[in-house]
């Protein structure tokens, strides 16, 4: 009966909503009739959420985020509405294979890396627990850029995920709001009124989030910026014709590209702009929802949980004040607590780089009724605490990590070695101010998306043994823990993770031509970019081996492919040095007719959502190698460890929290700690020292210097290895001795199959904590105040 409708519906939208006659249509035409025919039966389950929602007068989480790195949409619908087996038939039965229709959907990158992931896999968990919420976000008109190599080095292309239909966004241009910028600050009646001199329009686009069985669906709602009038007719009639659009254009660009930064910050004053055009918006939307149910602006916190996704959204704090002090005339300290009690704020990273700032001249300029308030708010702060080290406004720069705080009920950090982290440093004066405010959420991952549809293979093993209860109860996956004894079930495990080696090492052939053997260990390090994720560590440790598998071709050594994935932001050119090395020592390697077979480095280009999902199942080894203390928390490490990789780290971020969970046996564990590395800098020519006492790592970096990956130009990696063995801050140096022996560590390990599957499945039956389910239950218990809506 199912597959009977869904046909019929996937027919119809062909033909009336698409207007194509099934005998002529392509790919893409069949995916976005799937996409309409399911997105209808989310439809029904989206209004009802809504109407519940008013009907028990629920309180309201609203996730405000410049950034939500989605994916594709349409696989993660049918498998929450239990679609897939009656998809996969209907389009069998139009000649289409589901999974190249599933594959035709444009991956949506409104994010950079983990903080815009994270907030999807949340908009999803908030969906499945049945917490009514809404994301707030831009639409990006271009998301994250595309990256090939160009002989070893990043191109970035612009993305164009709307250059075809998108299939879920419901415009609603009636839901428009005009948003100020600029202007001065006038006086009417002894009151302060911003009148700004330019605006732009902010216009809707809802996304419906389904959860888990379709049983609840929220929205997602991005702001598109479009300019208040469309067009100077008068220039126009007059021949000026590209000063005529002018107006547009520049409204457009506030909404035009994300910005590639990935925890390095940039003071343009179009960031500042997005930020205040999205942060504006929706909060007049979600003030226009609460009025359109309450009188009292004072019941605001009862019934209204704001989570600013790092600093990005900052100024919501003065605006909401704005909005009730100026424009609801509440009493000027009382609208700081109210707004105070209503925003809640989530610190993301440590690493000062990423911390905002803005100078108070631009904010004074672009928002000048808002610096106004920001002076007001560091006063009331003053007030509250007298004794108090802490200014917002330094140097002339506004600091909106100490604005945020001030501003905010709840601060949380994102792992429990980051919260500490965040109250001894950043924020050591506000903690001790106060010391109530900080709390820890440990990140987690939605298991929908990163276990039951990325790797249905393991998915299909585990639901034999234990039902499909864990789907929406994570922790249910202990339920396994005995069958790591049984060999049966290792077999099985094992099975599953080759056949999805099987399968990646065909992609790659297909895709980028390269055979590689699905019997190595394949080890995995995906993520962006960053000296402190140290991919320049792992290649390191590349060359070391391969220098000895070079000495001794003949020995005992343990077959691996070792695969890197990720973007470096366009400006860091450091970061472009590490990929140009990879791509260099690739190319070297696998052409060496000797090792090839024990050692391989690929790294396909264009690392995403939809490539996440194809490797993490496939990975055995998990590399998250970032110096200690700079990682917040992760949640590549998450999926990977449910996926039964095992991790090779150090003590940071939630690496901390998987290590006691899947326990020390099922980890392998290296380097210095936080308090080490702190240590560790303050000692004279670190680098050269551990440079000096460890003769593979001396050799490696010789290797290097001596242009054998760059055709005899030993200058060209030079920006690299002077930094390794010079300055050396993020401690590769340092850490690569006990990178080696945990390295070599893992190669015994791998030797033994049984051991190897049987710590396999113990990450598995043990990260089930790592559920956004579970981060986003604390969330609503120790931040919001908010329950889920029974069904
Ligand atoms: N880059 C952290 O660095 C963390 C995510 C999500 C990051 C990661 O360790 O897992 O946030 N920080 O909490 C960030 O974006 C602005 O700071 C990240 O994604």
């Amino acid at each position: 009966m199912q597959t009977q409708d869904l046909r019929d519906a996937v027919l119809r939208h062909l033909t009336y909503s698409l207007g194509k006659d099934p005998a002529h249509a392509q790919t893409n035409d069949w995916r976005l009739a799937l996409s309409f025919a399911v997105r209808e039966r989310i439809v029904d389950p989206w209004f009802a959420s809504t109407r519940a929602t008013y009907g028990g007068k629920h309180k309201r989480v609203y996730y405000l985020s410049m950034e939500f790195l989605i994916g594709r949409l349409l696989e993660d619908a049918v498998v929450n509405l239990g679609l897939m087996d009656a998809a996969d038939e209907v389009m069998s039965g139009f000649g289409q294979n589901l999974h190249n229709v599933l594959s035709d959907e444009p991956d949506a990158a409104l994010g950079n890396g983990g903080l815009g992931r994270l907030a999807a896999c949340f908009l999803e968990s908030l969906s499945t627990i049945g917490c009514p919420a809404y994301g707030y976000g831009i639409r990006y008109e271009h998301g994250l850029f595309k990256q090939s190599f160009r002989d070893g080095r990043q191109m970035e292309s612009p993305e164009d995920w709307l250059l075809r239909r998108n299939a879920w966004g419901f415009p609603r241009p009636e839901a428009s709001f005009r948003i100020g910028f600029n202007g001065r600050v006038a006086e009417r009646d002894g009151k302060p009124v911003w009148e700004p001199s330019e605006a732009v329009l902010a216009s809707a686009h809802d996304t419906p989030i389904i959860g888990w069985q379709g049983r609840w669906a929220n929205t997602l709602r991005l702001w598109e910026a479009k300019p208040v009038d469309i067009f100077d007719l008068d220039r126009f009639n007059r021949g000026e014709f590209a000063a005529a659009a002018e107006a547009e254009a520049s409204a457009r660009t506030i909404s035009r590209v994300l910005y590639p930064d990935d925890t390095t910050y940039q003071g343009k004053r179009l960031r500042l702009q997005q930020e205040y055009f999205f942060t504006a918006a929706s909060l007049r939307d979600i003030v226009r929802r609460f009025d359109s149910e309450y009188d009292d602006p004072a019941w605001l916190p009862q019934k209204v949980a704001i989570q600013l996704n790092d600093t990005h959204p900052a100024i919501a704090g003065p605006e909401l004040v704005r909005i009730l002090h100026d424009e609801k005339g509440m009493e000027i300290d009382r609208a700081i607590e109210t707004a105070r009690a209503t925003l809640n704020y989530t610190n993301h990273t440590l690493l000062p780089e990423a911390l905002e700032k803005w100078s108070e001249e631009l904010m004074s300029d672009l928002l000048p009724r808002h610096m106004t308030l920001i002076q007001r708010i560091d006063e009331h702060h003053a007030q509250e605490k007298p004794n108090r080290k802490v200014r917002l406004i330094e140097n002339g720069d506004v600091k909106m990590g100490e604005l945020s705080f001030v501003m905010a009920n709840r601060v949380n950090g994102v792992s429990a070695l980051h919260t500490e982290l965040m109250k001894q440093t950043v924020f050591e004066d506000l903690h001790a101010q106060y010391p109530d405010k900080i709390v820890n959420q440990t990140n987690g991952v939605t298991p929908r998306r990163w276990l039951l549809s990325a790797n249905p293979r393991l998915s299909n093993l585990i639901a034999g043994e234990i039902g499909m209860d864990w789907v929406d109860d994570l922790e249910q996956l202990a339920r396994l823990e005995p069958l790591a004894e049984d060999s049966a079930f290792r077999k099985a495990y094992r099975d599953a993770k080759r056949a999805n080696k099987a399968e990646l090492s065909q992609w790659f052939r297909d895709t980028h031509d390269v055979a590689l053997d699905p019997d190595a260990m394949f080890d995995v390090q995906i993520k962006r970019i960053h000296e402190y994720k140290r991919q320049h560590l792992n290649i390191l440790e590349a060359i070391a081996l391969w220098q000895e598998i070079r000495d001794n071709p003949n020995g005992d050594w343990t077959p691996r492919v070792k695969i890197f994935g990720g973007k470096a932001a366009p400006g860091y050119v450091f970061a472009k040095e590490i990929i140009y090395l990879i791509n260099s020592v690739a190319k070297v390697l696998n052409a060496d007719p000797v090792t090839s077979k024990f050692l391989k480095v690929v790294y396909p280009p264009n690392y995403n959502v939809t490539l996440a999902e194809k490797l993490i199942p496939a990975a055995e080894l998990s590399q998250q190698i970032s110096t200690a203390g700079k990682e917040a928390s992760g949640t590549g490490n998450m999926k990977f460890a449910l996926n039964g990789a095992l991790t090779i780290g150090t003590l940071d971020g939630a690496n901390v929290e998987i290590r006691e969970l899947v326990g020390a046996d099922n980890f392998f564990l290296f380097g210095m700690t936080a308090s080490e590395v702190v240590e560790r800098r303050k000692v004279h020519e670190h680098a050269a020292k551990a440079i000096a006492a460890d003769p593979r790592l001396a050799r490696a970096l010789d290797e290097i210097r001596a242009g054998t990956f760059s055709d005899g130009d030993g200058e060209r990696f030079r920006s690299i290895t002077d930094n390794v063995s010079g300055h050396d801050y993020f401690l590769v140096s340092s850490d690569f001795t006990d990178f080696w022996r945990a390295s070599r560590e893992v190669d015994r390990a791998y030797r033994d199959s049984t051991s190897w599957t049987r710590m396999a499945v113990l990450n598995t039956a043990r990260s089930g904590w790592f559920s956004s389910d579970r981060t986003i239950r604390g969330y609503m218990g120790d931040i919001w105040g908010a329950s889920a809506v029974p069904a």
